[in-house]
């Protein structure tokens, strides 16, 4: 279903999210914030994207690492180097550490996670990169999937460097489907929401897409199923992308989510 992207939205001018706002992501599991990111950190953000890509600096996921639908099967053949994501994005420049802790976005941060605010740097963290002749789909998923926390409770954020569209590979998402108790047969053996699956067609009927324009932020809860084809424009597609936990709410020690340090932000 296609809804007019203004409908999705909230404008950016409050300081903090109203109490509406944050009723309306616990009920739909996503909100999006329009003209929410400054240009002048995006276009900082953006530099340090390109000159990463333009000399490879690792740790790069490519998309022939995953093999996704569309991805080129191999490093040999064309494509076959294409990044998908520049991974350690904190790493890879201050504007990165200025974008998660800019006061605006923690104090939004602090509203739907109730209390101080930590950034695991083992997941997300990184610039999703999209480019029109190799990139891939992504099948139908909740990022918490590999993930291993106390509770499945943490909030992505996803910042748009560009305009982000259907033809482009935009996100979609499924309203409410971060409150499903969604048992282990609906999804493949890589935990991908089956598709082609009479029991999971209605719920995957009811996804929106989330079209955005350089700036925009979408909050989504680790939980909420989405998904994304490849990119069908002429432009690569950049967005920043990080999760966020609430304090109380660590790592499983010993899992691949307690195996970096994180940003303790409060
Ligand atoms: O842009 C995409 O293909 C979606 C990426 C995604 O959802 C993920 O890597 O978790």
């Amino acid at each position: 279903m296609r809804i007019p992207r203004m409908s999705l939205a909230v404008a950016a001018v409050e300081e903090r999210f109203t109490e509406d706002e944050v009723a309306a992501f616990r009920r739909d599991g996503y909100i999006v914030l329009r003209q929410f990111a400054e240009l002048a950190l995006r276009d900082r953000m953006l530099a340090a994207t390109l000159d990463g890509l333009a000399r490879e600096v690792e740790p790069i996921e490519y998309e022939a690492d995953l093999s996704y639908p569309g991805a080129p099967q191999s490093f040999d053949e064309a494509g076959g180097r294409t990044a998908r994501r520049l991974k350690a994005a904190h790493s890879r420049g201050i504007a990165f550490t200025d974008w998660v802790t800019w006061p605006p976005l923690l104090e939004r941060l602090r509203q739907l996670l109730n209390g101080p605010v930590v950034v695991p740097l083992a997941h997300h963290n990184c610039v999703m990169t999209k480019q029109p002749r190799f990139s891939s789909d992504t099948g139908w998923h909740q990022d918490i999937r590999y993930w291993s926390f106390a509770r499945p409770e943490l909030v992505n954020v996803w910042l748009a460097l560009g305009p982000e569209r259907r033809e482009n590979g935009c996100l979609r998402v499924i309203p409410g489907s971060h409150t499903l108790a969604l048992e282990r047969h609906r999804f493949d053996e890589q935990v991908f929401f089956r598709a082609v699956e009479p029991e999971n067609e209605p719920l995957i009927e009811q996804a929106i897409d989330i079209e955005l324009e350089a700036g925009d932020v979408l909050f989504f809860h680790a939980k909420t199923l989405h998904a994304a084809t490849r990119n069908f424009g002429t432009r690569p597609k950049f967005s920043v992308v990080f999760t966020f936990r609430p304090l109380d709410n660590p790592p499983r020690p010993g899992s691949r989510s307690a195996s970096m340090p994180e940003l303790l932000l409060g």
